[in-house]
């Protein structure tokens, strides 16, 4: 039983790694705070990267005509005039990729004019998927080597 058990003792390393990994990136949900410019016929900036979580606050201002800002999903929904800024505060709670789109027609290339929002996966939902993994790879590999007794064989 006891060598049974020291098999496993890769996988016990293994999810140590995930858990205690130091990650370059914070983990923890952040504000950001930035001023996103329409103008004909692009956002700046055009894409978004965030973190499942975290709270964005943005300024939104019209650089030459009036133009508006949709963003799927979000159920937001702005118009921007020149010189009044707008501001707009959600949090990004889902992942996945958004697009921001003029909802003002303001010109010949208005159906073009998109952004993206990226929103990345939370780190402590994928150290959570990453555990699961380790530990379902470690029950498949015990049951592989020590597969149980046939009922009706005694020890
Ligand atoms: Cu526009």
């Amino acid at each position: 039983m006891r060598s049974r058990l020291l098999s496993l003792w890769p996988f016990v390393g293994l999810a140590l790694v995930i858990l205690l990994v130091p990650i370059p990136f914070n983990s923890t949900p952040v504000t950001h705070e930035l001023t996103m410019t329409a103008t004909q016929f692009a956002f700046d900036p055009p894409v978004l990267r965030v973190r499942q979580g975290d709270r964005i606050r943005l300024s939104l201002q019209a650089g030459d005509v009036v133009h508006g800002f949709y963003l799927d999903g979000h159920d937001i929904a702005v118009r921007v005039e020149p010189g009044i800024s707008q501001q707009v505060e959600f949090v990004a709670d889902q992942v996945g990729k958004f697009r921001y789109r003029c909802s003002v027609s303001c010109g010949t290339l208005h159906p073009f004019m998109i952004g993206e929002l990226v929103v990345g996966p939370n780190l402590v939902l994928a150290r959570a998927i990453g555990l699961m993994l380790v530990a379902l790879a470690a029950i498949l590999l015990y049951l592989w080597r020590f597969p149980p007794r046939e009922p009706g064989h005694n020890l």
